[in-house]
C-alpha cells in the first residue's frame, strides 16, 4: 500500500525494525503541527521534559537535546532531524548518542489524511531501525521500543483531539 513505501527499512542481522499505526480523530493540519515541531517534542511526548536545539532554527540536519523525565532508563538523548516534509507529511529523526541504549536508532513518522465518521482524521505511522542491544534479543528491543512509541501516540492522539474539539 502507498502509505507503507517511506517505512521499508534495511534490518541487517543484529537490528530490529517495527511499525505502529495510530488513527487520530482530529485533521491532519492540526497533527502535522504538532508532529512536525522537531524543537518541541515535548508539546506530546509524555516523557520528554526538555528539548534544546543546538541551532537558532529548525532545518535538516539539526541536532536536538532531549531531556527525560526521571525513571526511565535514560536521562538524555542526542537526536538530529533527517527529513522533514511539510508536504508529503514526513518526519525521519535519528539518535546520535545518549546516556541509553538505543544505538543506530532511526524512525520515520508520516502522516496521512482519512474520513472517520464523516469527520477529518489521521492515520499516523510510524516505524523504526536499531541495533538489538548486547544480551537482548530482537523481540525484546521491538517491545521495548514499541512501548514508547505506543505511549507517543497516544499522547499524541489525545492531545491531538483535545485541541481538535
Ligand atoms: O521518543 C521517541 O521518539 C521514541 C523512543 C523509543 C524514545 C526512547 C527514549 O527517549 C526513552 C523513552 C528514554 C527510552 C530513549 C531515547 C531511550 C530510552 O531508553
Amino acid at each position: 500500500m502507498e502509505i507503507w513505501r517511506h517505512h521499508k527499512h534495511e534490518a541487517r542481522e543484529n537490528q530490529c525494525t517495527s511499525a505502529l499505526v495510530k488513527h487520530i480523530k482530529a485533521p491532519l493540519p492540526l497533527v502535522w503541527s504538532l508532529l512536525r515541531r522537531f524543537d518541541e517534542p515535548q508539546q506530546y511526548k509524555p516523557f520528554v521534559s526538555g528539548c534544546v536545539l543546538q541551532q537558532a532554527h529548525v532545518s535538516i540536519g539539526s541536532v536536538r537535546e532531549v531531556n527525560v523525565k526521571s525513571g526511565l532508563p535514560a536521562t538524555t538523548s542526542t537526536e538530529r532531524l533527517e527529513q522533514l516534509d511539510d508536504d508529503r507529511h514526513i518526519l525521519a529523526v535519528k539518535i546520535l548518542g545518549g546516556d541509553h541504549r538505543l544505538r543506530n536508532y532511526s524512525s520515520v513518522v508520516t502522516a496521512h489524511p482519512e474520513v472517520v465518521e464523516g469527520a477529518p482524521g489521521t492515520v499516523v505511522i510510524e516505524s523504526f531501525l536499531v541495533d538489538v542491544p548486547d544480551g537482548n534479543t530482537k523481540d525484546e528491543t521491538s517491545y521495548f521500543v514499541r512501548a514508547f512509541i505506543s505511549f507517543n501516540l497516544s499522547s499524541l492522539a489525545t492531545v491531538s483531539e483535545r485541541m481538535a474539539v
